[in-house]
């Protein structure tokens, strides 16, 4: 089988590149991975080298060229049924769908508000009622995704999933942006960000020294 070649953005601040990285790196599926900082002369050029899209995260897969975080998900999840990328139940999966393609489409506020900066000091920034309004929703989500389908394991669907991958970037905004939230959704953001995969991506992020100037918010 032809191997895996994920590009990615910059680890501190590339939400999207965020997914699959953990998706694939949770399911423990090897890849090769090449990453791109953002918002330099040259990051145009360089993705274009990979993406028809012009954006990060794209993989390929021998002649395969799969751009859109959640399109790559999918195609993970075909060509390793074995690794349970989505739920096993149809009604499991359905939600699991719903909930990612909500996030996927959503939550503008928040994303505007609070870009994600691993390196940021953990502190609060002023929200607005959009913002306020992302947080409840999400955190709904997550409480009911949990109560429904999560009995089997720490995760929205028990073992790790699309779903969970998804909602990465959110866990890291709600911890850096010091944001006010339920017990609950706190014991699922210390699950996501214990996982050794989360964990390896904090390590590096750190170490990159990329600075994207819009992403800084105070
Ligand atoms: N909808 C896309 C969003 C991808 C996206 O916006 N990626 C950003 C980085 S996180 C990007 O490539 N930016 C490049 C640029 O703006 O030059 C997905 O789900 O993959």
């Amino acid at each position: 089988m032809s191997k895996l070649h994920l590009v990615i953005g910059n680890k501190n601040y590339s939400s999207w590149s965020l997914r699959p990285w953990m998706a694939l790196t949770m399911a423990g599926v090897p890849f090769r991975e090449t990453v791109i900082p953002l918002d330099t002369p040259d990051t145009e050029r360089l993705i274009a080298e990979h993406s028809p899209a012009g954006r990060v995260p794209v993989l390929s897969h021998g002649r395969n060229v799969i751009w859109e975080s959640l399109a790559i998900m999918e195609y993970l999840a075909e060509l390793f049924p074995e690794k349970n990328f989505w739920p096993k139940t149809a009604a499991a999966r359905a939600v699991a769908r719903s909930v990612s393609n909500e996030m996927h489409a959503g939550f503008g506020a928040l994303r505007n508000a609070c870009p994600m900066n691993l390196r940021r000091p953990r502190k609060a920034v002023a929200m607005n009622d959009g913002v306020r309004k992302d947080v409840k929703r999400i955190e709904h989500i997550w409480r009911d995704c949990r109560a429904r389908f999560g009995k089997g394991g720490k995760f929205l669907f028990g073992k790790f999933c699309i779903a969970d991958a998804m909602y990465a970037p959110v866990v890291t905004r709600f911890d850096t942006y010091d944001i006010r939230i339920a017990e609950d959704t706190r014991a699922y953001m210390d699950a996501v960000m214990a996982s050794a995969a989360f964990q390896s991506w904090h390590e590096a992020a750190m170490k990159e020294t990329w600075l994207v100037p819009s992403d800084e918010v105070d």
